[in-house]
């Protein structure tokens, strides 16, 4: 034989190995399909998803399908239709009995309308879809059960009960799963489709090691099914408990898997959940902050709060100079103190000195007076001329009352010139309205005289502190 022969052989005695292909990408958990311990039943016994049927009985750790009595049956269904195309069933049971053989059975099943009750392992028949049989009685008496068979079904077989469906089967394995130690788990998933049965192997340590069971490749199910799980009994009785049933779809990419295909109304359903949940935290975070203010300040120091203190600083630093200034201004308070005492007892020997200067500066201012009067009286006159000048000629012939007046005026003005030029005395005017007889020139005399007698009593008395001073 040559070579490529035994290699060709040798490819086609291998085993199917699953590729990258087969494997799925994302794997979402379908709580509405599935249910498990603890929690199988809510606390009011209610079974939430699930519906159950025939003898089957739900408590919060398992579903009894059915109880050890001959001639029973029980399952449970699935309330909604999963849409899903790819899943994967990982289911975990109990089926333990006293007989040496068991009977009849349990099977998982996905089918395009809920099974309820039948003949079937306590499921209809003419089943459109799949059932995974485990099947415990040994009908045809080939000692080949336990077994676990993969049955299709278009809605027109009836199954053959006489030959353990091993005429009908599209896949099979024997597999001990009654009166195990620990509860049996199988897996069954449909991907690209392919049907497989896998079982865990109860000695391994690793709690995620499955072996192959069956397969079914190019496999075609009804798009959409509910999911159920049915037993029954025979003239053997068996009990036949359910722990879990977890169903999770499959997808090979993101924008397959469910997840990313949620209707537009979920979409503002969770959007409107999502809002309500950040108010609801928003307003908690602000209770919270309530109840418990801020301890440490300097670290969250607002911005007024910094501007406060800038200003108090720049207040502390002004006082400090003002401070620095009071200090100097004493200094320079003392510092005159000091200078005027100093400047009063150096200025007691000059006052002699001092005083006659002043008499003298005083007789200078008298006499300045004296001429810049005089001075003033000449401008007075010159005006009060000027001023009869044109009155006379603005009127040519005034009344007879005015022309005396204005005459009397003339001769007034003319005596006080002349008066003030020669300083001689004049006697009074002989008009009989005038009581006084003081006239201008007899003023300034007197008040010449005033001024020479007080030059002359300064003159005095500067003399007389003289003679003072020399006595001490
Ligand atoms: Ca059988
Ligand atoms: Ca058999």
């Amino acid at each position: 034989m040559s070579p490529f022969y035994c290699s060709i052989l040798l490819l086609s005695l291998l085993p199917h190995l699953p590729t990258a292909q087969d494997q799925p990408a994302h794997s979402r958990f379908e709580y509405k399909y599935s249910f498990k311990r603890p929690h199988v039943t809510l606390p009011d016994g209610t079974l939430p998803f699930w519906d159950k049927y025939g003898d089957a009985i739900a408590s919060p750790d398992e579903v009894r399908l059915v109880p050890s009595l001959k001639l029973h049956s029980g399952s449970m269904w699935t309330i909604h239709n999963a849409s899903f195309p790819h899943w994967e069933v990982e289911v975990s049971f109990r089926i333990a009995g006293h007989g040496r053989q068991g009977a009849e059975g349990l099977a998982l099943w996905y089918t395009k309308e809920p099974g309820r009750l039948g003949p079937v392992y306590g499921s209809a028949d003419f089943w459109d879809g799949v059932g995974i049989i485990f099947d415990t009685y040994d009908k045809d008496h080939k000692d080949n059960n336990p077994a676990i068979l993969i049955v299709g079904n278009n809605g027109e077989l009836s199954y053959d009960h006489a030959s353990d469906g091993s005429s009908q089967a599209l896949g099979s394995c024997m597999y001990d799963f009654r009166n195990t130690i620990r509860p049996f788990r199988a897996k069954i998933r449909y991907y690209r489709r392919t049907l497989r049965v896998s079982v865990f192997k109860g000695l391994s340590p690793s709690n995620d090691v499955f072996e192959l069971c069956a397969e079914v490749q190019n496999m075609v199910i009804p798009s959409s099914g509910y999911f159920g799980i049915s037993a029954a009994t025979g003239i053997i009785a068996d009990d036949h408990d359910v722990l879990s049933f977890l169903t999770y779809s499959l997808s090979r990419t993101w924008q397959e898997s469910p997840v990313s295909q949620i209707p537009d109304s979920e979409k503002e359903k969770f959007e409107k959940e999502f809002e309500e949940f950040q108010k609801e935290l928003d307003k908690n975070i602000q209770d919270f902050q309530k109840e418990h203010p801020k301890q440490d300040d300097d670290a969250f120091e607002s911005e007024g709060q910094r501007e406060l203190d800038m200003i108090l600083g720049g207040q502390n630093r002004v006082l400090e100079e003002l401070k620095v200034l009071k200090g100097r201004l004493s200094m320079t308070v003392e510092e005159q103190k000091r200078f005027r005492v100093n400047l009063s007892g150096s200025a007691a020997n000059e006052t002699t000195t001092v005083k006659k200067e002043q008499v003298e500066d005083k007789l200078k201012d008298a006499v300045n007076g004296i001429r810049e009067l005089l001075v003033k009286v000449q401008e007075l006159k010159g005006n009060i001329v000027k001023v009869a000048e044109k009155a006379k000629d603005l009127h040519p012939s005034p009344s007879s009352n005015f022309t005396e007046d204005f005459s009397m005026i003339k001769k007034n003005l003319q005596s006080l010139v002349k008066t003030s030029g020669s300083t001689h005395n004049l006697p009074c005017p002989t008009s009989t309205d005038h009581s006084s007889c003081l006239t201008s020139g007899i003023f300034i005399t007197f008040l010449l005289l005033q001024i020479i007698c007080s030059v002359f009593y300064l003159l005095f008395s500067s003399k007389k502190d003289c003679g003072t001073k020399k006595v001490y």
